[in-house]
């Protein structure tokens, strides 16, 4: 009896330090997490003195972080703005996001980059733009 407990924590340790060797212990960790961001629709103004008013429409935050192998959801809250038809071109995403309304999207990350998260109705200075973010996805380290 205590024979067939030795050899099965042997064979428990066995299988152990073989998977720290092969990184298979890695692999699970790169399975990732859970991040998740509200950004806002922000609108600034500015009407100087014997000019014309100016505006743009901006995303608050406008920078997003996540790691390879996250499961990122992002909820957009429309605040400033009736309406911003949103995509992240890379991965496929598009919301449209109304005023008084939070539209979520939930996508997991599988390739580092730099990817744009673009309002295609405010994209230049005279559409009131650039209305533009970023999703950093960084590699694991
Ligand atoms: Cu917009």
């Amino acid at each position: 009896m205590l024979t067939k407990i030795w050899s099965g924590l042997l064979c428990v340790l066995s299988l152990s330090i073989l998977l720290s060797f092969t990184g298979a212990a890695d692999h699970a960790q790169a399975a990732g997490n859970s991040v998740e961001y509200t950004i806002v629709t922000n609108e600034i103004k500015s009407a100087p003195k014997g000019m014309k008013e100016l505006e743009v429409y901006r995303f608050d935050p406008s920078v997003v972080i996540a790691h390879v192998g996250d499961d990122v959801t992002l909820h957009f809250y429309g605040v400033k703005g009736s309406i911003h038809p949103t995509t992240i071109a890379a991965y496929g995403i598009r919301v449209v996001v109304q005023r008084g309304s939070v539209s979520t999207v939930k996508f997991r990350v599988d390739k580092p980059g730099y990817f744009p998260i673009v309002c295609q109705i405010h994209k230049t200075i005279q559409e009131h733009g650039p209305m533009t973010g970023m999703l950093i996805v960084l590699p694991n380290p």
